[in-house]
């Protein structure tokens, strides 16, 4: 049997992946084909319910360590997330290792390389697609929320990671467009990956 596709989407905060993500797999089981949606951080797991707290604010924890565990929260489900692809089941995440790594080096005094180190040797995204939306139009879409990190100079730090994180496979999506037009560039792109044949999954920045 084919195994599934893992597909990644990635972005600062408000430029659509939630949107897009749930519009993609709704798509996809409309189409006769088996696809779940995913998202990282996975909240309901007890290290997601720290990250949880830390997000809301409602707890503090060092940069380094919440780091770490954000990256546990990750490993944790690699077992749930490789037994899905092998039944045939393709992943859409809303979001990777990739915000792990640009989230945290947006912090004073962490390097890219320190944060890419727990996350090697995760399952390789078959596909990254990268929702790219302009400061402009991310404020237009209506205030940033409650949470840690929902500030524009630090969205604007996180995005200058992604931009170093990138790799030359991604599809970058201007994000910035109608979300039926980014809705139909991205059927666009899964479409080609889903008449591909795929290799086997590989592993994350090794
Ligand atoms: N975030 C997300 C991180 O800082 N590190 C990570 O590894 C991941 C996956 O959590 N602002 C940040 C990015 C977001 C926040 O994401 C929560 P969401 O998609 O709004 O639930
Ligand atoms: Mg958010």
């Amino acid at each position: 049997m084919r195994r599934g596709a893992l597909v990644v989407f990635e972005g600062c905060d408000r430029s659509g992946k939630s949107t897009q993500c749930k519009k993609l797999v709704e798509s996809m089981l409309e189409k006769g084909m088996k696809a779940e949606l995913m998202r990282f951080p996975e909240r309901s797991t007890v290290i997601g319910k720290l990250i949880d707290s830390y997000l809301k604010n409602s707890k503090d924890v060092q940069d380094n360590a919440i780091h770490l565990l954000f990256s546990a929260n990750r490993w944790e489900l690699k077992p749930e997330m490789e037994r899905k692809l092998n039944e045939g089941v393709t992943l859409v995440v809303d979001r990777y290792a990739y915000s792990g790594v640009a989230f945290t080096a947006a912090k004073e005094g962490i390097s890219l390389n320190w944060c890419k180190r727990p996350d090697v040797g995760l399952p390789l995204p078959d596909l990254v697609l990268f929702l790219k939306v302009s400061s402009e139009a991310a404020e237009k879409r209506g205030g940033f929320g409650e949470e840690r990190y929902e500030k524009s100079e630090i969205q604007a730090r996180v995005a200058k990671n992604f931009e170093k994180l990138q790799e030359n496979d991604w599809e970058i999506i201007n994000a910035d467009q109608s979300m039926e037009d980014v809705q139909k560039q991205i059927q666009n792109v899964v479409s080609n990956l889903m008449n591909q044949d795929l290799p086997e999954l590989g592993k994350l920045w090794t």
